[in-house]
């Protein structure tokens, strides 16, 4: 595109849900006339959330880039959604850019989302600049804000800017490496006397910061000489590059107030791409696939060049690819361009093999980029289609969707027979459903998934069955006499064949086996399927001509139920162990829910990874977790997250037997 190299920026716009992320992009792209008219989330009509869903609901729900110029540099921005339930493209968003700019609502300051994205950062070790928004609202608390950043984030973050707010109204900024003070409207002007000391104080704190980095500037600095702005800025650069230093500027998205200081910060503070390899590589980071758009990818180019309508290699599927136009993305609004280089994001329409998170390099080429690993899925609904039509179409959208989606799942449970769809929360799949009817026509519901309960037995007994028939031409006859008895949890099922003497004929041994695995399928408490239970055939007779197959599944189907009334049956229910990751002081809450959950919990220590952080290890009754995640978010302010595998059955304690008894009474009686 004609940029030198290290004259581009992509830079990855993040924050918690509406901190204005989108509305900062819409601004930069109105001030640098790329649009002609700004537009606002509330609107729907911003450049940034053009989906049908994103203007419905105001808010981003996937990721979309931009670009401009500045200052003869061109800047991408990948605008990336806020809230947790849509994660999944603000970590690819991430991956895919040169730096962070990590929007804060000034009024909130750092919150449990801002922490969760900042630790992101920091492990791809992305520089991370901070975008203080919302300077117009009224009382913000500027050092309030930067305390909570320093506190929950890193103390390595500074102001470079700080506001001059006059009768509650923002009119602009003191820049503390400059000394300098200005207004928006007016330009430079005098220092106002009541922020010099304020000036004073964060001019000594950064540039002390910046010393540290450089012993040349530190003796300067020690000896009490003046310091260049242009020094202390290439020291500060090569810092945040290294992402140990953090800088916070400030603004207002809305009114539009900052945004120039913003660019300037960019251009002069964040890294250029650099080139990584020494062949054609991009990575695949997005995958747009709605009706809308078609199937559309975005490369980000990480070294060499790419040139429309050629053919290149799918590293990660070992397939070639052919890449036919490229097309700068702004939105939704694709215009095309002949070639990319290192830094560029391009879209792609078409790609035949290509998923999110491969890379796409020339022929011979073994280099895979690293993608980006998803988050645990936090919640499952069964997904049934409203009407038969739907049920078939179902599978072929919710796949098409998670081309676009990595951070949803669909499968089957073979235990339940349901369709079970898994995302990131509750709303997330609220979205996705939306989705499928808004843009495939698929209408689908939602509800609780089914527990695979399972049923046993506590007691043994000998039991005989005898499958008669003789009247009329060819009889039946089947005949055997068995043992029922409980197995340890996770036994299974075992059949042992005692019969001496041929009682029963070899060939007819494996048909009562069958008859009573049959039998077992629909269970005698609540028609839920018997485990760990062992059969021992001990006995039985037959007849030479009415002897069959079928003759002694009966047999061993009418054996077992007689039989395993009077072994105690009771129900069971699939166990989870949970690994619950909470803030030291939400410990005592936590615990208390998971013991109201008829959980147990196993241990707890400090957990390695996150300061401040304790790891509950818990045993929990899977009926009981189904609607956990949205719990956990609210008695922890969303700073916990937790994850589960299967363990073991158990039995249901009898009351609650009781109620999944009556339950599935009604169910096959509706
Ligand atoms: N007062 C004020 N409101 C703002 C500012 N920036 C954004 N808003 C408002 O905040 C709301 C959310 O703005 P968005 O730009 O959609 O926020 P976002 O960060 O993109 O939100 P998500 O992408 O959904 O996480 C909208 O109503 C904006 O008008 C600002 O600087 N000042
Ligand atoms: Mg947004």
């Amino acid at each position: 595109m004609g940029v030198d190299i290290d004259k581009k920026r992509v830079v990855t716009v993040c924050g918690d849900g509406g901190c204005g992320k989108t509305t900062l992009v819409e601004d930069i792209l109105f001030l640098t006339k790329k649009i002609t008219r700004k537009g606002s989330t509330d609107k729907g009509n911003t450049t940034m959330d053009f989906d049908s869903e994103e203007i419905e609901r105001k808010i981003s729900l996937q990721l979309a880039v931009g670009n401009t110029q500045w200052k003869k540099h061109l800047i991408y921005f990948i605008d990336t959604p806020g809230y947790h339930n849509f994660i999944a493209d603000a970590l690819c968003g991430i991956r895919a850019g040169d730096s962070v700019l990590m929007v804060v609502d000034a009024k909130d300051g750092s919150k449990a989302q801002t922490e969760r994205l900042f630790a992101e950062a920091q492990r791809e070790k992305k520089p991370v600049l901070f975008y203080l928004n919302g300077l117009d609202k009224e009382d913000v608390d500027v050092n309030a804000a930067v305390d909570s950043i320093k506190n929950d984030l890193s103390e390595k973050a500074f102001l470079l800017h700080f506001p001059i707010v006059e009768n509650n109204e923002f009119k602009g900024y003191v820049d503390i490496l400059e000394q300098k003070a200005y207004d928006y409207e007016k330009g430079e002007i005098d220092v106002p006397s009541n922020l010099s000391d304020m000036l004073e104080e964060k001019y000594m704190e950064l540039v002390e910061e910046i010393s540290t980095y450089d012993d040349e500037l530190m003796e300067k600095y020690l000896e009490g000489e003046e310091l260049d702005k242009d020094v202390l800025v290439k020291t500060l650069k090569i810092a945040i590059e290294e992402a140990s230093f953090y800088p916070i500027t400030i603004g207002s998205a809305l009114k539009g107030l900052g945004s120039e200081q913003l660019l300037n910060s960019i251009i002069d503070l964040l890294p250029a791409p650099k080139e990584e390899y020494d062949k054609d590589v991009a990575l695949v980071f997005k995958t747009y696939n709605d009706p809308q758009l078609g199937k559309m990818s975005l490369l980000r180019v990480c070294s060499g060049t790419f040139s429309s309508d050629s053919n290149y290699f799918n590293v990660n599927k070992d397939q070639e690819e052919r890449l036919g136009a490229l097309q700068l993305m702004q939105g939704k609004n694709l215009s095309k361009t002949e070639e990319a280089t290192a830094g560029d994001i391009v879209a792609v329409a078409k790609l035949k093999v290509t998923q999110t998170g491969d890379t796409i390099s020339t022929k011979g080429s073994d280099i895979v980029c690293d993608f980006v690993e998803m988050p645990l899925p936090f919640i499952s609904y069964a997904v049934y289609g409203t009407s038969k039509g739907d049920e078939e179409k179902l599978g072929a959208a919710i796949s098409k969707m998670i081309e676009s989606d990595p951070s949803l799942k669909f499968e089957r449970n073979d235990e339940t027979k349901e369709f079970i769809l898994t995302g990131m929360g509750a709303m997330h799949l609220e979205v996705t459903a939306s989705k499928l009817k808004s843009k495939f026509g698929v209408e689908a519901t939602l509800k609780l998934p089914k527990v695979a309960y399972k049923e046993t037995i506590k007691g043994k007994t000998r039991s005989h069955g005898r499958y008669k028939k003789q009247t009329g031409g060819h009889g039946q006859f089947g005949d055997c006499v068995i043992e029922i008895e409980p197995l340890s949890r996770g036994g299974g099922f075992e059949f042992e064949d005692l019969i001496v003497g041929g009682a029963i004929p070899k060939q007819f041994i494996p048909s009562v086996e069958k008859g009573i695995k049959a039998a077992m399928e629909q269970g005698v408490v609540a028609g839920y399927p018997m485990i760990d239970i062992k059969i021992k055939l001990v006995d039985g007779s037959y007849h030479p001509v009415d002897s069959s197959d079928l003759a002694f599944q009966m047999a061993g189907s009418i054996a077992f139920k007689d039989g395993v009334v009077k072994c105690k049956p009771v129900l069971l229910e699939p166990v989870v162990e949970m690994e619950v990751y909470v803030p030291d002081e939400n410990m005592g809450d936590v615990i208390g829910d998971l013991n109201s959950r008829r959980g147990r919990v196993l241990g707890m220590e400090p957990y390695e990874d996150k300061k401040g952080y304790q790891r509950i290890r818990a045993l929990v009754p899977q009926a009981e977790i189904l609607e956990y995640a949205p719990s956990l978010r609210s008695i922890t302010g969303g700073r916990a997250f937790f994850k589960y595998h299967f363990s073991t059955y158990e039995e249901v304690p009898q009351q609650i037997a009781e109620k999944i008894i009556e339950e599935s009474k009604q169910e096959k009686e509706g």
